[in-house]
């Protein structure tokens, strides 16, 4: 099989999250870095994905944006079984209602850690709000070893990247996931099964440093 193009940038936790489950369920991804503010806005480019977003895959010319999608779809296609996105409806709606939960939680924690890529300051309210989704997510996992059901699945492996994202939000914001104790022993339990995600952690901290560095 060709390898799968991902047009990828090194800060981006969304690309971070199509990276790691291509590297579970086993397939070969060519990296192509790229600016998506100036490299995605061409009229050419808008074609393919409307958003100018990165991740975006090119799958022997089928082009996917969204990174929950890309690994629904994934999975769907290249996984060995369906463990990670269960094909039972029953089993695969909880782990899509997680999935939507962490959309909307990445996109809190933007609120924190974007501004500062462009020189501003984050609003103190958007903190509490990204409290608010530790506390839902502290809750979720109350006597549970897992997000969706008894087995690790893509909810997991996408809230576990999403709070990569912790890693960009600025010291002052003090946000703190590892203060919830069920967060803390979720995350300890997703590190033994999958220990990758600390070389992602590392990644996006020092791409951010790079970026930081850059606009001085
Ligand atoms: N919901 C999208 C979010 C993607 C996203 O926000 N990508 C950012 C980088 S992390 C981006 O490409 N921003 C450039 C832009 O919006 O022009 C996903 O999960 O793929």
């Amino acid at each position: 099989m060709p390898p799968l193009t991902l047009y990828n940038s090194n800060l981006s936790v969304p690309c971070r999250l199509v990276r790691i489950v291509a590297g579970v369920v086993g397939v070969d991804l060519k990296i192509v870095n790229v600016v998506p503010r100036v490299d995605l806005r061409t009229p050419e480019w808008l074609k393919k994905n409307p958003q100018h977003t990165v991740p975006v895959v090119d799958d022997n010319g089928l082009w996917l944006n969204e990174s929950r999608a890309i690994s629904m779809y994934l999975i769907s296609k290249y996984a060995k079984d369906d463990s990670l996105y269960p094909k039972d409806v029953n089993k695969r709606v909880l782990v899509d209602q997680r999935l939507f939960f962490d959309q909307d939680l990445f996109g809190r924690l933007a609120k924190i850690f974007h501004p500062q890529l462009f020189g501003k300051s984050f609003d103190p309210s958007d903190v509490e709000k990204v409290n608010d989704s530790f506390e839902s997510l502290s809750r979720m996992l109350e006597d549970k070893q897992w997000l969706a059901g008894e087995n690790i699945t893509l909810a997991d492996y996408a809230v576990a990247t999403s709070l990569v994202a912790v890693e960009k939000t600025p010291k002052a914001a003090g946000v703190d996931h590892l203060k919830h104790a069920n967060i803390k022993q979720w995350l300890s339990r997703f590190e033994d099964r999958y220990p990758q995600i600390l070389e992602h952690r590392k990644g996006v901290r020092e791409a951010l440093e790079q970026r930081l560095q850059s606009m001085k």
